[in-house]
């Protein structure tokens, strides 16, 4: 199967020119033993917030990095041991970072909406 053979070395050359060009654009890929950041983009506008309980991965100990553009003051609150809270203003790019060093779950909430935004599964 020499085609699959060469099929292989070449996305093996594609993966490592991508990582070396691109080490911190917030894509999580579930498990390589990137030490990089994940990024959560966070919506606020309009009474509407995406994400809206979504579950997303990160390994313990990893950065997770809150980007957070609202047009309301609100309050996050990651359900994590201790408790975090994050005070989010009306305003765009707002950034909060943690991690969590504990494997579980631990949901995101907003308190001004009362909806889960994110569900992390911290592994
Ligand atoms: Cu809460």
């Amino acid at each position: 199967m020499r085609s699959v053979r060469h099929l292989g070395v070449a996305t093996a050359a594609a993966a490592l020119a991508l990582s070396l060009t691109a080490c911190s654009d917030g894509e999580s890929d579930g498990g390589s033993g990137s030490a990089g950041p994940v990024t959560i983009e966070v919506s606020v506008q309009g009474g509407e917030i995406s994400p809206s309980g979504e579950t997303v991965e990160a390994a313990t100990g990893q950065e997770v990095e809150l980007l957070v553009s609202s047009d309301i003051e609100d309050e996050f609150h990651l359900h994590s041991e201790p408790e975090q809270v994050f005070d989010v203003k009306a305003a765009e790019d707002q950034r909060f970072s943690f991690s969590i060093d504990s494997p579980g779950t631990y949901e995101m909430e907003s308190h001004h909406h009362e909806v889960v935004i994110v569900k992390l599964q911290v592994d």
